[in-house]
């Protein structure tokens, strides 16, 4: 590690003058013009990270679904999850750094985390596809080289195939293969497996139109069909030979403004999804006979997801525990389902992924969600080991449940919520139990709702409790919101800071859309 080279290579990677930026929700991410800096220093701080560790570190440069001239970056931590909250205060200390305080502030971030600066790094890259993600990829490998670190730049990838890899290399190959083929032939080989087992009513289940809002999912996508093609056959929209990404298109755009993407051929009834730019949110939708479009967000997956694997769990007679994982942003129809009628444990936690993910670790199964689309189902070591033995020993019936079970947790990527490891999933479940996409929607009927999002001087100047469902200041907000709320039925509003925007969003929902 040679200060003087440090401090040159900055120099060539110089931040903008007054520019202060946040890690956030999703890392950094802002105008990609402006993200040469961070993405070098990102470089660097994955070099003392892996050090620290001892592991792997992923380097992912996306801005998911923000516009095309946006990018970003986050880190990815050894078992494939968020980073760590005390290294997203590093990360945002190193990337508002002056120029001349590079060396120190990594010093400082060595002294204080204990980091053995004589330990190897090892570091992956990956990107998504826009114009500017090659070129801040090859700033962070050069953040990554100066200080001497090792490095694989997976080059294209989809934001969970990153984590997916972090994870194979920090797991000995226990987890799986860290290359492309690995992940496509894991998930595959589940996938086929677990609908051998399906009736196969002709070609009804078998064919799904997938929206790749102009992102790396297309690439990917294509690339694997031909491993799964015996199972379903996907046609792929907005692939990004003509549109732009993320425009008019993908699982953002479908959620907001509840309409289908241009550029998607829908048919009534045909089962459609959509993927976000850089796939890790997924959500489902179709138009009824009468022209009606229906979404199916993260939580309908989520509910579906979860009845299919507690009838397994029942069926197999093991006492593992199960839990549902939202956050306030579920639709209150969705949490009374599997309160009342599933009778699985709900618990909300605050927006954003890593906290989800946190409170889904502590079940035998955690299955969680975000409205959004972005969700994931993890298994504890425990009951993974405790299902992949019954499917060895027990009889019949039990042994199918617990077979099916061991494929559904090897389909599921428990690094990060993944747009196609979800999409196999659902599939699975719909061909399983010979549901059509209508019949799927209509296990609960959705509480109208409204998410806005309004533009303030400071955002900051609300803060929240109760994951983020009820405002601490400013002064008299709450109140204010508890008196319209209390004069309609089913309603529930609240307001909170986003994390990833310079925006406060408001959410409303209630029993019905007139005001009487
Ligand atoms: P913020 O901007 O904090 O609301 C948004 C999404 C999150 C999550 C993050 C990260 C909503 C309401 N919020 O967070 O769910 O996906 O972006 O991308 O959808
Ligand atoms: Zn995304």
């Amino acid at each position: 590690m040679d200060p003087e080279a440090v401090r040159k290579y900055s120099a060539l990677h110089a931040k903008p003058d007054g520019l202060v930026l946040q890690y956030g929700t999703a890392g950094f991410r802002t105008k990609a013009e402006r993200l040469d800096h961070v993405m070098f220093r990102m470089g660097l701080l994955a070099v003392l990270r892996s050090k620290q560790t001892k592991s792997t570190i992923g380097v992912m440069v996306t801005a998911s679904h923000n516009p095309e001239e946006d990018n970003g970056v986050k880190l990815v931590d050894p078992l494939g999850e968020m980073l760590a909250p005390s290294w997203e205060e590093h990360a945002t200390c190193l990337a508002n750094a002056e120029e001349r305080d590079v060396w120190r502030v990594l010093m400082d971030i060595s002294e204080k985390a204990a980091v053995n600066l004589q330990q190897e790094a090892f570091v992956v890259i990956g990107r998504d596809t826009r114009p500017s993600s090659e070129r801040l990829s090859q700033s962070v490998i050069d953040g990554v080289t100066v200080l001497g670190g090792q490095f694989h730049d997976y080059g294209l990838l989809t934001t969970p195939q990153l984590h997916y890899m972090v994870y194979c290399r920090n797991s000995s190959g226990r987890y799986g293969e860290a290359t492309v083929d690995g992940y496509y032939q894991k998930l595959s080989t589940a996938f086929v497996e677990l609908t051998k087992q399906a009736f196969c009513g002709g070609n009804e289940y078998r064919s799904l139109k997938v929206d790749c809002a102009n992102g790396v999912g297309a690439l990917k996508l294509r690339e694997m069909e031909p491993y799964f093609s015996q199972g379903l056959s996907v046609q792929l929209f907005n692939d990004g030979t003509k549109g732009k990404l993320n425009h008019l298109c993908g699982a953002d755009f479908v959620k907001s403004h509840q309409r289908p993407p241009q550029g998607m051929e829908m048919k009534s009834s045909e089962r459609c999804c959509s993927f976000d730019g850089d796939a890790d949110r997924i959500v489902y939708y179709y138009s009824d006979t009468d022209g009606h479009f229906h979404l199916i967000d993260g939580d309908k997956i989520a509910t579906l997801i979860s009845s299919f694997l507690k009838e397994l769990l029942v069926e197999i007679g093991e006492s593992l525990n199960i839990g549902v994982v939202q956050t306030a942003y579920a639709n209150g129809s969705s949490t009374r389902y599997l309160e009342e009628v599933m009778k699985v444990p709900v618990y909300c936690t605050k927006t954003g992924v890593k906290h989800l993910h946190h409170k889904a670790q502590e079940f035998d199964v955690g299955v969680y969600f975000e409205a959004n689309g972005h969700g994931t189902v993890l298994f504890s070591k425990a009951a993974e080991m405790k299902i992949k033995q019954l499917a060895k020993e027990l009889e019949d019936k039990k042994r199918k449940a617990a077979q099916m079970l061991a494929n559904v947790i090897d389909l599921f990527n428990q690094a990060a919520g993944d747009a196609i490891s979800d999409m196999l999933v659902i599939e699975a479940i719909l061909a399983l139990k010979g549901l059509t996409v209508q019949e799927w929607d209509a296990l609960y009927t959705d509480l109208p709702n409204r998410q806005l999002k309004v533009k303030v001087a400071d955002r900051q100047v609300i803060s929240t409790t109760d994951a983020e469902r009820q405002a601490v200041t400013p002064p008299g907000l709450q109140e204010a919101i508890n008196d319209l709320v209390k004069k309609y039925k089913l309603s529930r509003a609240f307001v909170r800071p986003s994390g990833t925007e310079d925006v406060v969003r408001v959410y409303a929902e209630a029993d019905s859309q007139s005001c009487r």
